[in-house]
């Protein structure tokens, strides 16, 4: 029969709270799972997340000693290696944050802020003039999620340019691993991106494509979600002496994760041409390195051999 999936923003209450693991349930070889004071806590952001419904202004959440001083250490770390290795956009983005976000290595960012901003209208006075001109940034927004979704729900999300975000922030065991999405990764990984008019559209094709079809389809999507908006890079020309090519990152799950970041553009990894038709035979890896990256020129190329993607499996549906 029919797939459901979600016809307006709204039905995003019905699929978005389906999570698949989350406070109480953390699993066994969590780093929080042996910690009451962290479920606890987990079990708060939960709430926000379950009772949360789409167009509420998202609750604002003040961040323990600990939890800042975890973000703080990877904010630090994270920066450095951006400068070097994240692509243009993504810093330019990025400064934006900073600006009008709260973003700093001594302050968590609120959802709320950010969702503000990127669905925001700037209003430019033109000067001399009575009317003044809107400018919507991408108009993605955010809505908490209490943790994991499944790939379908996830997706469905971007369809309507929502990004389910976790408020949560990883155990303060390890700063560095983190087994499951958290705060840090969303807002060092992911938001930059979702300020950019051409990623903003990636995504959310990506997510119209998702809705309603098969699961072998949904899961060739997820694989190819997972390898460019998780892991992508981009390759930005050769160096001249040695004709090497020389890559950029714009995958939030590297430019989120310090120690996957060096490994991605280290000598030892092996990074190929984002061809569709050999992603989707890669596995996707949870709790350890992937074994291969893909590239692409740009997103635009990635957008490009996508829609194709997209429009053959419309044409077999
Ligand atoms: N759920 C949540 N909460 N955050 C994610 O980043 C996420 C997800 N990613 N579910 C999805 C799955 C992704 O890896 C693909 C589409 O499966
Ligand atoms: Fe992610």
């Amino acid at each position: 029969g029919a797939v459901w999936f979600p016809k307006s923003i709204y039905d995003l209450d019905i699929c978005c709270r389906r999570v698949i693991m989350y406070g109480a349930g953390l699993d066994a070889d969590h780093p929080g799972f042996k910690d009451d004071e962290y479920r606890k806590r987990r079990m708060m952001f939960a709430d926000i997340a379950l009772n949360y419904k789409q167009g509420d202004p998202i609750p604002r959440v003040e961040y323990t000693a600990k939890e800042t001083a975890t973000w703080k250490i990877i904010y630090r770390k994270l920066r450095e290696l951006h400068q070097k290795h994240a692509c243009a956009e993504y810093l330019e983005n990025f400064e934006l944050l900073e600006q009008h976000c709260g973003y700093s290595d001594s302050n968590v960012p609120q959802l709320e802020d950010i969702s503000n901003f990127l669905k925001s209208n700037y209003i430019f006075f033109l000067t001399g003039i009575t009317k003044y001109v809107f400018a919507v940034k991408t108009g993605f927004r955010l809505r908490p999620v209490a943790g994991y979704l499944s790939a379908r729900d996830f997706l469905a999300g971007l369809a309507f340019r929502v990004f389910n975000c976790t408020q949560y922030v990883r155990h303060h065991a390890d700063p560095f691993y983190t087994p499951e999405p958290d705060t840090v990764h969303e807002l060092m990984g992911h938001m930059a991106l979702f300020a950019d008019p051409d990623f903003a559209q990636f995504s959310q094709e990506i997510g119209l494509a998702s809705l309603g079809t098969s699961d072998e389809d949904l899961s060739k999507l997820a694989t190819l979600y997972f390898f460019s908006i998780e892991f992508g890079l981009c390759c930005v020309g050769h160096d001249r002496i040695t004709n090497k090519p020389k890559y950029k990152i714009y995958g939030a799950g590297l430019l989120s994760s310090a120690g996957e970041l060096q490994h991605a553009i280290g000598e030892k990894s092996e990074i190929i041409r984002f061809d569709p038709d050999r992603v989707v035979q890669q596995e996707c890896l949870i709790t350890t390195f992937q074994n291969a990256y893909f590239y692409t020129k740009n997103f635009d190329e990635a957008q490009q051999k996508l829609r194709y993607v997209f429009w053959k499996m419309c044409l077999r549906a």
